[in-house]
């Protein structure tokens, strides 16, 4: 499984434009859930040799202020069971905002790394004045334009270092055996006789034996036949 880095932040930020400056031109793989938090986004993106998925969260009703509270309470949980690393977005031209002290108590309580993202940095004051960002508590503060990119390099640099190590991939180089078929047609038998088979003539039936080996070994009977 690839690392996860989740986007969020209140409203309007440009969670979502940097969402998808992160996956370019990949696909975006869309889940709409029941709740307060409507849809999020995965995505996959790659930095400096390394492959991670991108979550967007978002879609909240921004007219009812309760409903909105609710909804970045369920995003920040979900960003804080699903992902590696943490990505609190900001808006460097509305500045510092009830909302984000909010966020930001939230993702404190936990020890996931949190980097701030300062967004619409589009100017160097915007960029300067992202350092009123360091009162919410975390140590790090990216000043970036999503719209025209300026700063995510830097951002992204810190990602992949902060990312941890993906566990290799189980070599899967084994045929597959799959039984399938109706209740008691004897899917069972047929299974146990084959190993039987192939215990009894082991070199020739080497690789049949390593795939229903496999099998017994993940105990997948019950699941396979
Ligand atoms: N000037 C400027 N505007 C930006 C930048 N990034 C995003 N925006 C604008 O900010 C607005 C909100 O962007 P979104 O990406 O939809 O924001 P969001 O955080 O995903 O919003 P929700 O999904 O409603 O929570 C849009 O009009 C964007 O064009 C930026 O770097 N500079
Ligand atoms: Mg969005």
């Amino acid at each position: 499984m690839l690392p996860v880095v989740s986007i969020v932040g209140r409203p309007n930020v440009g969670k979502s434009t940097i969402f998808n400056r992160l996956i370019g031109e990949r696909k975006a793989i869309v889940h709409d859930e029941y709740g307060v938090t409507r849809d999020r986004h995965y995505g996959e993106s790659y930095w400096n040799g390394r492959d991670f998925t991108v979550i967007d969260t978002g879609g909240y009703l921004p007219d009812d202020m309760d409903v909105m509270v609710v909804g970045i309470r369920e995003q920040v949980h979900i960003a804080l069971e699903e992902s590696d690393v943490i990505l609190f977005v900001v808006d460097s031209d509305t500045g510092l905002n009830t909302l984000d002290k909010s966020v930001s108590n939230l993702l404190r309580q936990q020890d996931k790394p949190v980097l701030i993202v300062s967004n619409k940095a589009d100017n160097d004051e915007r960029r300067f004045n992202s350092s009123e960002f360091y009162e919410l508590g975390f140590e790090e503060v990216f000043p970036i334009s999503a719209i025209s990119g300026s700063g995510t390099g830097e951002l992204l640099d810190r990602v992949v270092e902060l990312l941890p190590e993906s566990a290799p991939e189980p070599e899967d180089s084994a045929p597959k055996l799959a039984f399938v078929g109706r209740p008691n047609v004897g899917k069972s038998s047929l299974v146990i006789w084959s190993i039987q088979l192939v215990l009894g003539s082991v070199l020739k039936l080497k690789k049949t034996l390593s795939s229903i080996v496999l099998l017994e070994l993940n105990g997948q009977f019950g699941n396979v036949m």
